[in-house]
């Protein structure tokens, strides 16, 4: 049912989760992460639909899509955190609750990574608790649904 549906997104290179650099972003992948959205998404009435993409195109057609259609997105951007304005822009677009989830701590890496174009269009963002992080989102999207 529409406004049962969660988007969760994740966006360039979290395909490769759990292959590679595990003591930044932890051992699990990205089916894991999904899961742990997955499960607590239930927990709340709420499923779950995810999209990885590696094209920020692909991703702001999806939260194109969302609209009118999902109750709130959960979005891991990747690199695109850091510059990918039309993720900014397409996020401004949609109505319910946004939250922006990050393995890691960007703010506590390279400089580049301190600044992020899609916390303003966020209802808030969770950064730095690891897989535990998506469990956070999707707990806070529930409360700001008043699930
Ligand atoms: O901490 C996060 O969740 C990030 O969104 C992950 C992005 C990074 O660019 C952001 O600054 C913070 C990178 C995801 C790439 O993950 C990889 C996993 C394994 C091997 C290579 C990359």
């Amino acid at each position: 049912m529409m406004n049962q549906t969660l988007l969760v997104l994740s966006g360039p290179n979290l395909n490769l989760l759990g292959e590679r650099q595990p003591e930044v972003y932890g051992d699990e992948t990205l089916a894991d992460l999904v899961a742990v959205a997955e499960v607590t998404a239930a927990e709340h009435g709420l499923v779950v639909e995810h999209l990885q993409s590696n094209h920020e195109g692909e991703l702001v057609e999806a939260i194109h899509s969302a609209r009118g259609r999902c109750a709130a997105i959960v979005v891991n951007p990747g690199a695109f955190t850091h510059y990918a304005w039309a993720i900014h822009d397409a996020l401004a677009a949609f109505d319910g609750p946004v939250v922006e989830v990050h393995l890691s701590n960007p703010a506590a890496r390279e400089p580049w990574r301190h600044t992020s174009v899609v916390a303003p269009v966020a209802s808030g963002s969770i950064a730095g608790f690891g897989s535990d992080g998506y469990r956070l989102a999707v707990q806070a999207v529930a409360t700001l649904l008043g699930r």
